[in-house]
């Protein structure tokens, strides 16, 4: 009896210390681990954000343009001469393989068609392809169809990082 009172008036056992530490430790590591994911997670949503946003900048510029070049009507595609920057634009498949990146300070454009400041590390991919009027997913020969699918592809390059991750991908279609 005397020699278990002498033992409970020591406190706690050095397992008992190293214990309460372990389970202490562990506490903190998930608490830092879930810190880290939430913060991974808001990154990744305010990077995906600001994708989607950039692909619909493009939809934008392009609302108000005819499939055919006014002009040339379909006989070209792509961009017709003298129309050399995103500026001298007017028709959608002038955009057909337009980069507006980062990288040579061509982008990312803005619906207005011009560079937006402080966005270091995005690039927009433009194509645009004719796709079947019947089956939209089958893509057809151009000018053999009544309908345009514009497809831009937004991607970002990480501060650091050498290759670009694909963030949004935005399409729409339009009847010629
Ligand atoms: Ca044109
Ligand atoms: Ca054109």
């Amino acid at each position: 009896m005397h020699s278990t009172r002498v033992r409970r008036a020591r406190g706690f056992t050095l397992i008992e210390a190293a214990l309460a530490t372990m389970v202490l430790g562990t506490g903190m590591v998930a608490m830092i681990v879930a810190q880290r994911a939430f913060i991974a997670q808001n990154e990744w949503s305010t990077l995906s954000s600001a994708a989607q946003r950039l692909g619909n900048e493009v939809r934008e510029l392009t609302m108000r343009m005819p499939a055919n070049d006014p002009v040339t009507g379909d006989d070209a595609w792509g961009s017709e001469t003298g129309e050399e920057s995103v500026a001298d634009f007017d028709d959608l498949d002038d955009f057909d393989g337009a980069v507006f990146s980062w990288l040579d300070g061509s982008g990312p454009i803005s619906a207005l068609g011009a560079p937006i400041d402080d966005m270091d590390g995005w690039t927009q991919r433009v194509s645009v392809e004719f796709v079947n009027d019947f089956d939209l997913t089958e893509v057809v020969a151009a000018g053999a169809s009544g309908m345009v699918r514009v497809t831009v592809v937004v991607e970002f390059t990480a501060p650091g990082e050498e290759d670009a991750r694909e963030m949004a991908r935005v399409a729409w279609l339009a009847p010629r």
